[in-house]
């Protein structure tokens, strides 16, 4: 297998997390987005969204890191990152469906606005988009300090693909400067997750 990634992607660190938890052999290689090597034809052939994670496994090329994630999970039978139990599994998606649609979008307009914007010479960041990106925010961190009260992980007792892809996107929470603030339950479980020895060796050599 071989997995285009780019480093300080957090849609990039979970699979590669997934990878080092299942002990999975599979080649990395790195795609510079600032570069734009994305938009190459060679890559577009694999990926025409232009999006890294891309896994490739054989004649079968797989995009969206958290199907990328399940599908690493259905080579290994009776792992605990996605339990076979149909409710459990269910709520997994749930969590991971949840990250790409909503948590990850509002961590995103701090992505863009306080990171990318400068690495791209975009301008400075916009604190009409960031106001409104507090609102979505706070909305959805709500959400999950409230169900990470009396909870050690997202779903049942151990941690799973849910935790790396929620997860993953708190990576960036200083850099990007989320208003994290008072989210006791949140930083609590995701020191959790910097515990983990899979997620310790999937950081890129910025946050080791
Ligand atoms: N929903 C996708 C999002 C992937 C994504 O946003 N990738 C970004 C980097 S984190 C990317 O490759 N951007 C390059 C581009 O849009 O040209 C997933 O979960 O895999």
């Amino acid at each position: 297998m071989k997995l285009y990634y780019f480093p300080l992607s957090p849609n990039s660190r979970r699979v590669i997390a997934v990878l080092h938890q299942l002990n999975l052999a599979c080649e990395l290689q790195a795609v510079d987005l600032i570069k734009g090597e994305q938009l190459q034809a060679e890559f577009l052939n694999l990926n025409p969204n232009h999006m890294i994670p891309t896994l490739v496994d054989g004649d079968f090329v797989l995009w969206e890191s958290n199907a990328i994630m399940q599908y690493l999970c259905s080579k290994v039978p009776d792992n605990s990152l996605l339990p076979a139990d149909p409710k459990l599994h269910a709520d997994v998606s749930r969590w991971q469906f949840w990250q790409t649609a909503h948590f990850g979008r509002a961590c995103g307009v701090f992505i863009f606005e306080n990171i990318l914007k400068g690495a791209l010479n975009l301008g400075e960041p916009d604190a009409q988009e960031l106001a409104k990106g507090a609102d979505s925010f706070h909305r959805f961190a709500k959400i999950l300090e409230d169900h990470l009260t009396g909870r050690k992980w997202l779903v049942g007792e151990t941690f799973t693909l849910a935790d790396f892809s929620v997860g993953s996107f708190l990576d960036l929470a200083q850099m990007a400067h989320y208003p994290l603030d008072g989210y006791v339950e949140i930083s609590r479980w995701y020191k959790a997750i910097e515990q983990i020895p899979a997620w310790q060796s999937s950081a890129p050599a910025k946050f080791a």
